[in-house]
């Protein structure tokens, strides 16, 4: 603790404060900050993640798939203990139990422009304690290259996004591409003089709906069905748990997996342009792809009534990864 009293970082604005434990509200947009964020910001730190992408590619179920996996991980981490500490993260974690119960899952709500989530995490086994902060956006707000920051505030000043990509939805989306989506976060940073050089962005790519895409290569396909969290999870023998030495291979094989979608991405010239044009500005690229669901769902436009994610921890993971190196 410095002689200025302690530091902490608002999680609306992302602007660090100063005050004690019982600091109530950002001096800077006023935003009441939640009690058990305060207490416990030394011991259990954030990592922050803005989500970025197109309408429609999954961000909202995504969080909520998100959600179902980091309350269950309770199963699986033996000191691990979750705890939402905003209403709006609550709801979350009250629809996730609402589908537990009913085994069918209730009208996902959006969260508002206003809301973030933040999950305190701790114990959790290679990371410790650790709170993710992060936002849903409507994604018609990343339509343009001026990306309005003020509906993304975390764009600017967290290091790391999750950039979440439908490629089974692409070829109706009216021509755009992969190469567009990046273009469009890297004109928003320069605009907003964000200096690539200095500050080492980093880009978590997300393959949404991966149950959809026709050409996924056999071997991530079956990286994607055989996600042994999922099997963890909702296990009820006796050697679910996994500890340091079983994630750090998990940990390993993401990372095989993660240059392997990097290859494939660049089998055409759109991906090729999105990863040089990444490199080209200093951009830490990683790659990860997800289900949501599990599976298909019903008709364009419905809301899925069940949810078997796959692999939908790794983004978060790649984040812990990617904040814990200096
Ligand atoms: N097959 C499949 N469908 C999914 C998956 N994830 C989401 N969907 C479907 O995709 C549609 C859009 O999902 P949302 O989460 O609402 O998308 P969004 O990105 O939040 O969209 P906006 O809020 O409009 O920007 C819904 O109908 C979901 O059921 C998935 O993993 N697999
Ligand atoms: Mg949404
Ligand atoms: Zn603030």
């Amino acid at each position: 603790m410095s002689i200025f009293g302690r530091r902490l970082i608002c999680p609306y604005c992302l602007i660090e404060i100063r005050g004690g434990k019982n600091i109530a509200r950002c001096p800077r947009c006023n935003q009441e900050l939640p009690v058990q964020y305060v207490y416990d910001f030394e011991r259990v730190p954030p990592v922050f993640a803005q989500v970025f992408g197109w309408s429609r590619v999954g961000k909202t179920v995504f969080l909520s798939a998100l959600t179902l996996m980091l309350v269950k991980m309770a199963n699986v981490w033996s000191k691990y203990v979750p705890t939402p500490v905003t209403d709006a993260t609550q709801r979350k974690v009250q629809e996730i139990n609402e589908y537990l119960a009913k085994g069918k899952m209730p009208p996902l709500t959006q969260l508002g422009p206003q809301e973030v989530y933040i999950m305190l995490l701790k114990g959790m086994e290679r990371w410790g304690g650790r709170t993710l902060v992060t936002r849903d956006c409507a994604g018609e707000i990343f339509d343009n290259m001026q990306v309005p920051v003020d509906q993304a505030p975390f764009l600017l000043h967290a290091p790391t996004t999750f950039m979440l990509i439908s490629l089974p939805d692409l070829p109706n989306s009216g021509g755009r591409s992969i190469e567009m989506l990046i273009n469009n976060y890297i004109d928003t940073l320069m605009k907003h003089k964000v200096d690539f050089a200095k500050e080492r962005r980093k880009l978590v790519v997300v393959l949404t709906k991966a149950d959809l895409i026709p050409d996924l290569p056999p071997n991530l396909r079956q990286y994607l069905v055989s996600d042994p969290l999922w099997a963890a999870v909702n296990s009820s023998g006796s050697n679910r748990e996994m500890n340091v030495a079983e994630m750090e291979e998990y940990m390993e094989v993401m990372s095989r997996v993660s240059g392997a979608i990097e290859t494939w991405i660049q089998r055409d010239a759109a991906g090729k342009t999105f990863v040089r044009r990444a490199q080209e500005r200093n951009i830490e690229l990683r790659f990860s792809l997800i289900s949501s669901t599990g599976a298909a769902v019903g008709a364009d436009g419905t809301m899925p009534q069940t949810l078997e994610p796959r692999r939908v921890l790794d983004p978060y993971f790649w984040a812990l990864e990617l904040q814990s190196r200096a």
